[in-house]
């Protein structure tokens, strides 16, 4: 039980509303897990997995309806609606809490409420932030015990009198009509509501570490990113750090885990997993800026995750494991598309069905197994490659920041940014196809700022102006990128391998953040030449070399236009450093013609 007068009033409240049959304070324990997992097998909330092919692991199907985060029914519930701005749904707070009230009010009966003190980012780190979940669901509560740091340990550290993000979670009745995922930043606060699906259901993640944290991050003066983290370790044993933002199931997990390609083995380089999704940056005593995890396991998507896209994440997922919404087989085993070894022959899909190989529906369209967005929950301390500092309570130093679309034209494998404010441009015009991570049409372009649009908890205007002061106030600024690993030929088919092969653009990057690298400077930031990038072993026509590193008038005239429709939709509000370098871009395109 708690020592924080303020929990302990907010838990017995939620208690009425909610009216749970009982109420259970998480503690973290060893013998919690077991007892925990031991009731969700006997309510088939989850089923134990095949104890010699996956000890400790277990399977979990979620409502069909509810299988990615519901962005539409994600709402800022702040007191004026041009403070969410146009990238976010916007509802007063008196009627947002009006809303999922009546949805929550008793809808725990007959259920237990987890009360789950958690913290993001190590205990005790003066950056780490506290979060308390309330939930009416063990598949959460067994989530929230691998991805965040749980129990105990997180109220003792909270104190008598320390402040804590409210996390208010409940399934109702799991109906699309009656969901809500709601944001109250003025009170460090989160009501979610109608759903179990974990971009929607774990607070701790998108809610806390995204939405609710960016906005404390300008208060406070930091950065909190959609990004993963990693070091690499070159020969003589230095390592350098970057992050790299991505928009959601574009690959960050497999590059935090990547495994140095083949034809770059001679030069000795090791990759380091810090985080694969979530970095919280701030300016380090050294002037630098550092980079932090909060998290503390993987929620990753499974298809296309095998031994060639991430033998490590394959590894990490090997033991106490949850897996969601993939295939599950009559042996207890997981299977699913784009993954290892072939589909078991008798099997239920993520739909609960029976399922086999081939199996095809009334149209003769292939009935996938798993979901495109079928999960894995599993801790980071199991990944091959976590790096000794992944959990150093000021984390740890970064030498570039990379910033990720998902395009195929348009967009060069990589650029480098003439300085801060045009790196903020690149990240903050960055487009992408849309994934199967959130609801809507797959495919279609989307800008999306920063990989941020679906997480940043305030007006995105306000946001490039957080970014643009923050390079004001770092004294050695990492240097900014953008890079595209998606781009295709005439015919539809990917130029660069991606995977592995990446390290060859993030050698360039150190490079050219040492000093070193060769490059030429287009108008839209420094691109490396057709022989820069070291593609030993690759096999690799030098004509596929120039494509991926073309910039073409013509292509990137249209994107400006696109630009300037995405920039209108700020108004006033957006900052005139950004129209600056909008014309900046405009001017040198123009005299690049002239030339
Ligand atoms: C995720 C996402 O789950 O971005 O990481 O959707
Ligand atoms: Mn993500």
């Amino acid at each position: 039980m708690a020592k924080n007068l303020e929990l302990q009033a907010w838990v017995s409240e939620l208690a009425k509303f909610g009216q749970p049959d009982r109420v259970v304070w998480i503690d973290g324990s060893q013998e919690e897990k077991e007892r925990l997992e031991a009731e969700a097998v006997s309510s088939k909330e989850l089923t134990r997995l095949n104890p010699q092919e996956h000890p400790g692991s277990f399977y979990h199907r979620s409502d069909p309806n509810d299988v990615a985060r519901s962005e539409h029914l994600t709402y800022i519930c702040c007191k004026r609606k041009e403070d969410a701005g146009p990238n976010n749904n916007w509802m007063a707070p008196e009627e947002g809490y009006r809303k999922a009230g009546e949805i929550f009010s008793g809808s725990m009966k007959g259920r237990a409420m987890y009360v789950i003190p958690f913290s993001m980012g190590v205990i005790g780190s003066p950056f780490s932030k506290i979060g308390v979940q309330i939930t009416d669901s063990i598949y959460v509560a067994l989530n929230m015990r691998i991805m965040t740091r749980v129990g105990t340990k997180v109220l003792e550290q909270l104190g008598a009198n320390g402040k804590f993000t409210k996390c208010l979670h409940g399934k109702a009745d799991l109906n699309v009509n009656r969901r809500l995922i709601l944001h109250f930043p003025d009170d460090n606060a989160i009501w979610s509501v109608g759903s179990g699906y974990g971009g929607n259901a774990l607070l701790g993640k998108k809610c806390l570490s995204l939405r609710i944290a960016s906005f404390l991050a300008r208060q406070e003066g930091w950065l909190a990113e959609h990004m993963l983290i990693l070091g690499i370790e070159d020969k003589k044993g230095k390592v350098e750090y970057v992050t790299a933002a991505f928009p959601s199931a574009c690959g960050k997990t497999n590059l935090a885990m990547l495994i140095p390609p083949e034809g770059l083995k001679a030069k000795g380089y090791k990759i380091w997993t810090v985080g694969d999704d979530i970095a919280w940056l701030r300016i380090g005593p050294d002037g630098r800026l550092w980079a932090m995890n909060p998290e503390a396991g993987f929620f990753g998507v499974a298809p296309g995750t095998n031994s060639k896209s991430n033998p490590n994440a394959l590894a990490t997922i090997k033991k106490n494991s949850i897996f969601t919404n993939v295939v599950l087989s009559d042996d207890g085993k997981v299977w699913w598309e784009d993954g290892e070894g072939p589909a078991p022959e008798k099997a239920t899909d993520w739909r609960g069905k029976p399922w086999k190989p081939g199996l095809k529906d009334a149209q003769g369209k292939p009935v996938l197994g798993a979901h495109p967005n079928g999960r894995f929950t599993a801790p980071a301390s199991q990944c091959p490659s976590i790096s000794p500092h992944w959990e150093d309570p000021q984390g740890v130093p970064i030498s570039a920041i990379i910033f990720g679309g998902r395009r195929e034209r348009v967009a060069p494998l990589v650029i480098e940014s003439l300085d801060w404010n045009h790196g903020v441009y690149l990240g903050a015009t960055v487009a992408s196809e849309r994934t199967a991570a959130q609801d809507g049409k797959i495919g279609e372009l989307r800008r999306d700022p920063m990989a941020m649009l679906p997480f940043c908890g305030y007006n995105m205007a306000d946001y490039f102006r957080h970014w643009l002061e923050m390079g004001k106030r770092i004294p050695k600024p990492p240097k900014i990128f953008h890079v595209n690993w998606f781009r295709k030929d005439g015919k539809g088919k990917f130029l660069w391998p991606g995977f592995g092969d990446n390290l060859r653009v993030l050698e360039w990057i150190l490079a050219r953040t040492g000093g070193q690298g060769k490059a030429r400077k287009t108008p839209i930031g420094y691109v490396p030449t057709a022989d820069a990038l070291d593609i030993s072993g690759l096999n690799m026509p030098t004509e596929t070399m120039q494509k991926l590193v073309e910039v073409r008038r013509e292509d990137w005239e249209t994107e400006l236009e696109g630009h300037k429709t995405y920039f209108d939709t700020f108004g006033q509000r957006l900052s005139p450093e950004m129209w600056k370098q909008h014309h900046a871009l405009k001017d040198r395109l123009k005299s690049a013609v002239a030339a």
